[in-house]
């Protein structure tokens, strides 16, 4: 065969071999669900792709969206931020639709910029830090409050059911962690003093240099801004060392792997978070289905269910995966989710984002307001 057949050859066979790419990525839509996926945070992103997989095999069952399957990609940022970005670019190379995710602040904030530079809806159910949804972006959303709203209702409870005259206040140095703390310290008001504030090192096993340093400060409460593997040791080498004022906290910590990793030492501690989803009639079916398929749902499952379902509503009712007119839609919408009615601001925050107060008390978080 001389060299031109042999050219023409090749050339054909790659123009088939990009067609059928082509046609086959013109059947699905692809939907990204970004978490971490490894690592101690592990459970939290595993429970927000197992919530946007029902949601997207209830499409499919239904037939899909504009008449093509859905395709779920799960992506790993192991709450690292650089990973995140890293996830990011690769869904866009995928050519995702839209994105479910991601879980940490850290990551939402840093992977937005590439969604909305690439035309890709993102809706977080669990980024609480408000720089989020402050950045001007139309097409970046979120399902769940924010961390000046829960700052303030820590802080409320604090000053109305504690009175307390000594805080200490610790953070895990994160977006979510000291935003979190920081707004918290901010809506004490006067006549209650900061006797200790600091930040601890994520992933360090050794909390008890810190611990003693707030036990000799004598507060009768202290904060901290953070996610649940580090308040659980925090809890547990707090009581190791006789550090008996309890720990308030965030959404971060609300699971029960938080109480696992603390143990006894756990009693008390309180929590906010959202409203507990199991007496609505909206969020059964979703329940009963994310248990038998997975076990019990995550504290977030619900959010990124309504997630998953809003943005394939939206492509559905928009007839279109373009971004610009699917975030269009998403932003001029009331959805019925499984949490209840959701519609979004001009920034992209939901119009209700109801925080109550939980307490551990045998084993168990239950709402204490
Ligand atoms: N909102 C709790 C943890 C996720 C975050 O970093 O915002």
């Amino acid at each position: 065969m001389n060299r031109f057949y042999y050219r023409l050859i090749l050339f054909a066979m790659f123009g088939l071999a990009a067609a059928g790419c082509t046609s086959q990525q013109q059947n699905v839509i692809r939907i990204g669900a970004a978490g971490p996926m490894t690592g101690d945070q592990s459970k939290m992103g595993i429970d927000l792709r197992n919530a946007a997989e029902l949601a997207v095999a209830e499409w499919n069952e239904k037939g899909g969206v504009l008449g093509k399957k859905i395709e779920l990609l799960a992506g790993d940022d192991q709450a690292d931020p650089k990973q995140a970005v890293s996830v990011a670019n690769k869904f866009i190379n995928q050519k995702v639709a839209a994105v479910v995710g991601h879980w940490n602040s850290s990551c939402s904030i840093p992977a937005s910029e590439y969604y909305v530079n690439a035309n890709v809806v993102m809706i977080s159910p669990a980024t609480t830090n408000p720089r989020f949804t402050q950045q001007g972006f139309k097409s970046v959303f979120r399902v769940c409050g924010t961390d000046d709203q829960q700052g303030k209702i820590a802080a409320d409870f604090v000053v109305k059911k504690m009175r307390p005259k000594r805080v200490a206040v610790i953070h895990d140095k994160t977006a979510y962690g000291q935003g979190l703390a920081d707004f918290f310290k901010k809506s004490l008001g006067p006549g209650i003093e900061i006797v200790f504030y600091d930040g601890i090192v994520q992933r360090d096993p050794d909390y008890k240099g810190v611990l003693t340093a707030i036990k000799e400060k004598r507060p009768e409460v202290y904060f901290f801004g953070g996610i649940y593997p580090e308040a659980g040791r925090l809890v547990r080498q707090a009581r190791e060392i006789g550090l008996t004022a309890p720990m308030i906290t965030g959404d971060g910590v609300y699971d029960p792997t938080f109480i696992k990793i603390a143990g006894a030492a756990a009693e008390g501690t309180l929590v906010t978070f959202g409203k507990d989803p199991g007496g609505l009639s909206t969020a059964k079916a979703f329940l009963g289905k994310y248990a038998a398929k997975y076990g019990e749902a995550g504290p977030y499952s619900i959010y990124a269910y309504d997630a998953a379902n809003i943005i394939l509503t939206a492509i559905q009712q928009a007839g279109t995966t373009d971004g610009t007119k699917v975030a269009e839609y998403i932003s001029k919408t009331s959805f019925r989710g499984a949490f209840g009615d959701i519609s979004f601001d001009k920034n992209g925050d939901v119009n209700k984002a109801p925080y109550v107060v939980w307490k551990v008390k045998d084993g168990k978080f239950i709402e204490v307001q």
